[in-house]
């Protein structure tokens, strides 16, 4: 499958038209920051009431999206991932920035696809409970498939960063966001809110290349704060998107912690499209993100498992995929508008 087009056929999901659905952004003045989250306003109690009777639970009969479960898919989604290779000159890999909120599980999905691809799990990125972003580099991990001749590096770089605060002064801030994707951050730089990236920054990448650059950018959310997250989010995702998309970056997102707001999931991964819960927050997750679901993928990230699951991993494996098939646009765009 090099240089082709990605296709989700081993998934069993399509993921209809690209950028065709995607909610249109207010264009709004844009500054270097973010607006301070507002605080959200005590709904109304007639209103709330309202909502949970709307909330449905239990299976649907048949899954929104088919996903093959069985130990063949996985390891053809495997090969699928370690044979990738960027269909243009200019860049060997993939870089995908993943961005979200504190405690999203950034680092937890770096983690848990490095587990799928060594056989164990493990603790790659450094992952942590804090109200504040307990990531607070710039680190990019290159996936590794491990093999009888040792671990051979695929074309997979998956970086992490500090997470978005709920303020402008506790997370990353839209100027260092724009920084990194440009590729003018330096592997290790440390996140300040109040000592912005720039050229007198320490190891300021000031001309980056095509392989220095990120492209995609995976947007990373917890299923189980989709209630808890401020307006002030919503808000931050679409400046966020408004910009990432000016510089020709496609977007996609991850909705993690599904086993927690579905009993059915938790206990069978396989269920995940089949909960009306899941399905619930996707949708919920579409609405803050100003995204169709089409690139949304939920997964189930691994926390307090010592050993790898099949399932597990074949939901990872599809959130992958899903993330390089827009990697791919991305490179396809380059190429393209080269040409021209
Ligand atoms: N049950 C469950 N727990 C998860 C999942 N993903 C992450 N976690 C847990 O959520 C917590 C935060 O995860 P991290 O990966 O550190 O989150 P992060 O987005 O990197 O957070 P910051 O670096 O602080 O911005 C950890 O306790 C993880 O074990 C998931 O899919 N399911
Ligand atoms: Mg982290």
């Amino acid at each position: 499958m090099n240089n082709q087009p990605l296709s989700n056929a081993a998934c069993g999901f399509s993921f209809g038209k690209l950028n065709s659905t995607t909610v249109p952004i207010k264009k709004e003045s844009c500054s270097d920051t973010f607006p301070v989250a507002e605080a959200a306003a005590p709904a109304p109690v007639k209103a709330a009431v309202l909502s949970v009777n709307k909330v449905e639970w239990g299976l649907l009969d048949s899954p929104w999206r088919k996903v093959d479960f069985s130990v063949d898919n996985k390891e053809a989604l495997v090969n699928s991932v370690t044979s990738f290779k960027p269909s243009c000159d200019s860049a060997s890999e993939a870089r995908v920035l993943l961005l979200g909120p504190v405690g999203a599980g950034k680092s937890s999905f770096i983690s848990s696809v490095h587990s799928v691809f060594s056989g164990k799990v493990t603790n790659r990125a450094m992952v942590g409970t804090s109200s504040t972003s307990f990531t607070q580099k710039l680190r990019s991990y290159t996936i590794r498939r491990h093999g009888e001749s040792g671990d051979q590096p695929t074309a997979l770089v998956l970086c992490d960063a500090m997470g978005l605060g709920e303020g402008d002064m506790t997370g990353l801030t839209l100027h260092d966001v724009l920084a990194v994707i440009k590729g003018h951050a330096p592997e290790g730089h440390k996140f300040s809110p109040d000592q912005p990236l720039r050229a007198e920054t320490v190891g300021y990448v000031k001309k980056p290349s095509a392989r220095e650059r990120i492209h995609c950018v995976a947007f990373v959310i917890d299923a189980t704060k989709m209630d808890s997250y401020r307006k002030g989010m919503g808000s931050t995702f679409q400046l966020l998107r408004e910009h990432i998309s000016d510089l020709g970056v496609h977007q996609v997102a991850l909705l993690t912690h599904v086993d927690q707001v579905c009993q059915d999931t938790a206990r069978d991964i396989t269920n995940v499209y089949r909960s009306r819960l899941v399905k619930q927050t996707m949708e919920k997750a579409a609405a803050l993100l100003g995204m169709s679901t089409s690139y949304i993928v939920p997964v189930k990230n691994y926390s307090s498992e010592l050993d790898v699951d099949e399932h597990t991993n074949t939901l990872l494996l599809c959130a992958v995929q899903h993330i390089l098939q827009y990697v791919e646009l991305y490179f396809q765009d380059l190429t393209e508008l080269r040409v021209v």
